[in-house]
């Protein structure tokens, strides 16, 4: 199940409002099929895996990191193509929600005899999917904020553009991060002062940049910014308001950006609205990367569901932003998942519980 669960990673943010899921069909000790769900969904993992093991699936064991569905969907139901391809046994990791499959996968392939083992790593496999969870359940994206503190707790320095906090290692571990995510999102405040690229810089992962989203209602972005004039390349949204200058926003649009309307709540943007239009877009897992504001905003209307902070060795001094957030404050509810070195860096990250 764990090597079912790292292969499932391979599809990340890549299934639309999917989740990636991963199946291995195992004869004798042998891998003899494998399947992820295939980009933008379909098909599912599971036909994947029995296709490619053949014959070999006959009284074989399949791996499955999410309940096979049991509904007809563009495909027929897993849990059907499974008792068809004759397999002897099914070990599942996580529950799905979908309520068109929970529980009704596990008893088509029960009632058909096939032998049933539930929630094997379950949690690690629903780690692994948690925008469609967090999606399923609170009914908007997973919200995933992640801060890089200095030594004395800063995330910035005042009037200094981007400032180094991490190492390279760390910074490439970020990458990574954004890459399994739908899109990035920063505060215009931020957009301005560090005018980040906010991409995938990764050997062999370029092409897994999101979409990236500035929080703008009164789209100050300037036409200058990285993140505009490489709009066209990399989906770019901005969020302005009722009261944003026509004029600006058709030069912004003629350069490739996109607009989300945004609402506005006693002097800023309403977030659970805006989370709503980016659920509509079929987004599941938005990564906030700052500034402090934004990050504040976020956590005071409760919406964050994952904290990632990441400790440099180095001080800032007076000149420095304060983190909203820090090892020694993190909100109720949250449990620590992840406590890891990545270079002189230390990376930690809390989930709250579902
Ligand atoms: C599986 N294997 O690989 C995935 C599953 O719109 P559809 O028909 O593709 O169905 C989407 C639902 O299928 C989704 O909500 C979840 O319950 C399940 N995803 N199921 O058996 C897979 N990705
Ligand atoms: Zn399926």
């Amino acid at each position: 199940m764990a090597a079912a669960i790292r292969f499932s990673r391979r599809h990340l943010s890549l299934t639309g409002t999917n989740p990636s899921v991963g199946t291995l069909i195992v004869r004798d000790g042998v891998i003899v099929g494998r399947g992820v769900t295939a980009l933008g969904g379909r098909p599912h993992a599971e036909p994947q895996a029995i296709e490619e093991a053949g014959e070999l699936a006959r009284g074989a064991t399949a791996y499955v990191t999410l309940e096979p569905c049991a509904h007809h969907g563009r495909t027929p139901p897993c849990a059907n193509a499974l008792v068809a391809a004759g397999v002897a046994r099914v070990v599942g990791a996580a529950n799905d929600p979908d309520e068109r499959v929970s529980g009704k996968g596990y008893a088509i392939l029960r009632a058909a005899g096939v032998e049933v083992t539930e929630r094997v790593l379950a949690d690690e496999a629903a780690d692994l999917m948690s925008g469609y969870l967090v999606r399923s359940v609170r009914k908007r994206p997973e919200v995933i904020l992640k801060l890089a503190l200095s030594s004395d707790g800063m995330i910035g320095k005042r009037g200094a553009g981007q400032v180094s906090i991490t190492g390279p290692v760390a910074r490439a571990q970020v990458h990574l991060m954004r890459a399994e995510c739908d899109a990035v999102l920063v505060g215009v405040g931020t957009a301005i002062a560090d005018d980040p690229d906010l991409t995938v810089r990764l050997s062999g992962l370029q092409s897994r940049s999101p979409s990236r989203i500035v929080l703008d209602p009164s789209l100050r972005l300037p036409v200058s910014a990285t993140l505009v004039q490489t709009a066209n390349s990399v989906p770019t949204y901005l969020t302005p308001d009722q009261n944003a200058d026509q004029s600006r926003r058709e030069t912004l649009g003629s350069l490739g950006v996109r607009f989300l309307a945004s609402e506005m709540h006693e002097g800023r943007i309403a977030l659970p609205e805006l989370l709503e239009d980016l659920a509509g877009q079929g987004m599941s897992r938005i990564f906030v990367e700052g500034g402090a504001d934004t990050a504040r905003a976020f956590l005071m209307d409760d919406l964050v569901d994952r904290i990632i902070l990441f400790r440099g060795p180095d001080a800032i001094g007076s000149e420095g932003i304060l983190s909203p957030l820090d090892e020694n404050n993190i909100p109720q509810g949250f449990e620590m998942k992840r406590k890891e070195h990545f270079g002189a860096d230390l990376c930690r990250e809390w989930v709250r519980k579902l």
